[in-house]
């Protein structure tokens, strides 16, 4: 792996990675391979090593092995709130030190955000590459971006962390006065990077909002079949991808890693003839960067703008995990605006439990529907869950259709369901199921026609 994989705090070094291509990211995965995964030391501060701790930590473990690094320790500092300098204390900064000479580590990763002074501080210390837990989510998002779209978002995200970086380093020398010894070639330096990466920034967010009109096209046409539109949501991990698979027999790509799914994917799937538009989308992580979700706003959209959203969460973990990450999902659908559109909670990975495990998360979630999209266990029960979603959003229709206006039968059977016809002597009586907004549309027309 090469040896700034992952953002580097010389703001040189900053620039120039945003700005290589797909192919350099390539080749250097393969020597990646070739050499093996780099090794990381995790670093965290934490008030109390409790529960919840330790599973932040261990998620960093699983985004650090995502992105290619395998952990070979970690050292754990306990006080109220990092060292403002240096993040770890004095003694524990040695005890890492000493570390180095048993484990060799490429880096370390500390589970939490540096300023852009702490990691240089660090960085000169230990003369080693250091990496916050921002800066891993970005990189594995990088690895993984495959559309044109999620590339330009991945680079917006990079580049809003590296500009608030150096917003950071700026206000530092600003502090230090001006005075002597702070001009100079250096600060000009850095006021000229902030241009680049500002000019840079608003090209991105102007093709991102190009495509984002065009892809509101897309989705006001699909709005236009009356469909209801159902979005996939929940932690990483927890497989929505996999349930993506299994409803609609799309192909989705699964993987066993943080963050496979990047970019958006919508299907329809039908069930007795109710039409459901089915999206699945990224996944969620407590302290996701906020960089992020800004720059995928656009694809965060799809569940935005969905009519129920499937929160779909991992039954196989343990109670207390599974909350925090369910407290974690709902801080990112309150985040993007999503957080009064109704949920539907899915309990998926049921195969990796004992029965009585799943008695006792039934009577605690009677609302919830228990799947496995590896064995299809509970898929059927969530299809019909669907569909009475869909016909929930149907009105009534029972109409008269006069002789004269035989055409207007065509959009109910283009766009209801259930229907049934019998002729009478004025004309052909209609019962169906139908999208309001087409009903009325219906009605409309025939009162024209009768009043005429
Ligand atoms: N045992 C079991 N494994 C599952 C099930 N559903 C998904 N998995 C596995 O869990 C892992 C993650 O599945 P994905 O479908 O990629 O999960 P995701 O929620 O789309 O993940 P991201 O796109 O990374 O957010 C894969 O290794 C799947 O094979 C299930 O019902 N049972
Ligand atoms: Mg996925």
């Amino acid at each position: 792996m090469g040896k700034d994989r992952y953002l580097d705090h010389g703001k040189d070094r900053d620039i120039q990675r945003t700005y290589r291509g797909g192919a350099e990211r390539e080749l250097e995965r393969e020597t990646s391979v070739a050499k093996g995964p780099e090794k990381a030391i995790v670093v965290a501060s934490v008030v109390r090593l409790d529960e919840d701790a330790e599973d932040s930590i261990h998620e960093l473990v699983e985004l650090l092995r995502t992105g290619g690094a395998q952990t070979v320790a970690r050292i754990v500092q306990q006080r109220v709130r990092p060292d403002a300098k240096t993040y770890l204390g004095k003694g524990k900064l040695e005890e890492l030190h000493e570390m180095f000479s048993q484990y060799r580590p490429d880096l370390v990763a500390i589970n939490g955000e540096l300023s852009a002074g702490q990691q240089r501080a660090l960085e000169d210390r230990l003369s080693i590459r250091v990496v916050d837990r921002t800066a891993v989510i970005l990189d594995i998002f990088a690895l993984h971006a495959r559309t044109a779209e999620g590339k330009l978002q991945v680079e917006l995200a990079q580049l809003a962390y590296s500009y608030q970086r150096q917003e950071g380093l700026w206000q530092h020398l600003e502090r230090l006065g001006g005075g002597v010894g702070t001009r100079g070639p250096g600060e000009s330096q850095l006021e000229s990077d902030r241009r680049l990466l500002r000019n840079r920034m608003a090209v991105l967010r102007r093709r991102l909002g190009d495509l984002d009109r065009s892809r509101n096209i897309m989705r006001d046409r699909r709005l236009g079949s009356g469909a209801p539109r159902v979005a996939l949501a929940g932690y990483t991990n927890a497989g929505k991808s996999s349930l993506m698979n299994a409803l609609s027999g799309a192909t989705v790509s699964v993987n066993d890693a943080l963050f496979e799914t990047l970019d958006p994917t919508t299907r329809a799937i039908e069930e007795r003839g109710y039409r459901i538009l089915l999206s699945d989308t990224v996944g969620f992580i407590r302290a996701l960067p906020h960089q992020l979700v800004e720059a995928f706003q656009s694809t965060l959209n799809e569940v935005h703008d969905a009519d129920l959203i499937l929160h779909v969460a991992d039954a196989s973990e343990p109670e207390h995990r599974r909350l925090a990450q369910a407290i974690a999902v709902e801080d990112v659908l309150e985040e993007i605006g999503a957080g009064a559109i109704p949920r539907l909670l899915v309990l998926n990975k049921i195969d990796r439990i004992s029965n009585e495990d799943r008695q006792a998360l039934r009577a605690r979630h009677p609302d919830a529907v228990l799947t496995s999209a590896l064995t299809g266990d509970g898929i059927d029960a969530l299809r019909e869950r669907l569909t009475e979603v869909a016909r929930d959003r149907l009105t009534q229709l029972d109409v008269v259709i006069p002789w004269s206006a035989g055409v207007l039968l065509s959009d109910v059977y283009r766009l209801g369901r259930d229907i049934s016809e019998e002729q009478t002597a004025t004309g052909l009586h209609v019962t169906a199921m139908m999208p309001p907004a087409a009903a009325a549309r219906l009605h409309t027309a025939i009162a024209a026609l009768t009043s005429e």
